[in-house]
């Protein structure tokens, strides 16, 4: 997509446009967060809707004008109930961090106590860190995963919500490698007479594939954002029981947030459509796959994975013994075109800038087409920028290699730089 009317009115920002397709066409995205999505998702994000206020729920509108926008909200809620299995959906949050705080809205009084994973151990800002709202306006008890197996400590958080009684147990995670038990969290939770939200954010689209298990059922609430896994456009939902549908609702609108965006609630639904097909289940299972093998190479190269491996899209390394921290790797990794972020590890001494570790995870590089060979690639290319600081020369030469990587596996189809057709936007040629 030339984008013609920005390169006349703005040639700044189609400039940077431009340098930014570039950059993601040849970096090697590692960032377990991101993703590509479809050239139909960027068109529907793209179009007219934008234009378009529509306050209120289809058929329930503070404007006029809103029957298209009725269309692709009711597309939208229809494809996530049934992709989730769920009784009621409101896909207007704007973020998952509106998602969670819609949901604490409509559930808590400040003041309340809620049990969340520490943000150190895996979990994330909303559920609970001190600096965010939800630490601010809630008593909140953090839990964790057990030292030594570095996986989610049940016994804690089962000891930690008798002693607690917290109204709400918050399950999910944003940097934990591991299959969460939701069963045994509902349990605890009944035990204490406790709601259960699930934040699904990292794993929505290993769901929505059958390759992962889905807490819907389990939880009271289950939110999720719309871009990582799930490959679609900037956003969130929330998925609820039906007696819990009104409350979700006003709290969504006209609780926090006023005019939905249109533009990425059409999005959402064309992503739901392509969630549903053949071709995005084939990449969510590679996607794991193509984890599990990459942790894998890693580890017979010398890098300590934590909890010993993976069971979805991510993973975490520690870095002690090589002795790095997260932001030298993020750096040097970053000057040879690998991008990831830096990220703490359980237990970790270090500071949250510097951190122990760094996080790295498969949804880009596999909707790009990579596969096994190509981990094993990348995990030399990994492991060779690390083996030491690498001087000019040695560095311009890992970048060329990362870029003729990139190049063997275009994201152009998705840019529509090449092949138009659905065949082309849903999958690598
Ligand atoms: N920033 C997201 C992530 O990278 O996991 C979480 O909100």
């Amino acid at each position: 997509m030339v984008p013609e009317a920005l390169s006349q009115t703005d040639p700044e920002v189609a400039a940077a446009l431009e340098a930014e397709v570039t950059r993601q066409s040849d970096t090697l995205v590692l960032i377990a967060s991101e993703n590509y999505a479809s050239r139909a998702v960027l068109e529907a994000t793209g179009s007219v809707f934008t234009n378009k206020y529509a306050e209120g729920y289809p058929g329930r509108r503070y404007y006029g004008g809103c029957e298209n926008s009725d269309t692709v909200e009711r597309l939208a809620i229809e494809r996530a109930k049934k992709i989730f299995g769920a009784e009621h959906a409101n896909v207007q949050p704007h973020s998952g961090s509106q998602a969670n705080t819609a949901v604490y809205m409509a559930m808590l009084t400040p003041g309340d106590t809620i049990l969340g994973m520490d943000l150190s151990h895996g979990g994330h800002l909303t559920h609970g860190h001190p600096l965010n709202f939800s630490g601010r306006f809630f008593k909140v008890i953090p839990y964790g995963v057990h030292r030594e197996t570095e996986l989610l400590d049940y016994d804690q958080l089962d000891r930690l919500a008798r002693q607690h009684r917290p109204k709400l147990i918050v399950a999910g995670a944003s940097a934990y490698a591991r299959i969460i038990d939701y069963p045994r969290i509902r349990r605890i939770a009944d035990e204490v007479g406790a709601l259960v939200m699930a934040d699904i954010a990292h794993v929505a689209g290993l769901i929505a594939a059958g390759v992962h298990p889905n807490p819907t059922a389990f939880a009271d609430f289950v939110t999720t954002t719309t871009h990582k896994t799930l490959r679609g456009p900037r956003g969130a939902i929330i998925l609820c029981r039906e007696r819990y549908a009104k409350a979700i609702d006003s709290a969504v609108f006209p609780g926090m947030q006023g005019g939905p965006l249109m533009h990425a609630i059409a999005a959402k639904a064309v992503a739901f459509r392509e969630a549903m097909s053949d071709a995005f289940r084939d990449d969510q299972k590679r996607t794991i796959e193509n984890a599990a093998a990459l942790a894998q190479a890693l580890a017979a190269g010398g890098l300590r994975i934590v909890s010993g491996g993976t069971d979805t899209h991510l993973f975490l390394v520690d870095l002690r013994p090589r002795r790095l921290t997260g932001r030298t790797t993020e750096q040097r990794l970053d000057r040879v075109g690998i991008a990831l972020n830096k990220n703490t590890i359980p237990f970790d001494p270090e500071k949250p800038m510097i951190c122990s570790g760094v996080r790295i995870g498969t949804p880009a590089v596999t909707t790009r087409g990579m596969r096994l060979p190509q981990m094993r690639d990348i995990a030399k290319l990994v492991l060779e920028t690390l083996e030491a600081e690498p001087e000019a020369r040695r560095e311009a030469a890992l970048r060329e290699r990362v870029v003729a990587l990139c190049r063997a596996h275009p994201i152009d189809p998705w840019l529509g730089r090449r092949g138009t057709g659905p065949a082309a936007a849903a999958r690598p040629s």
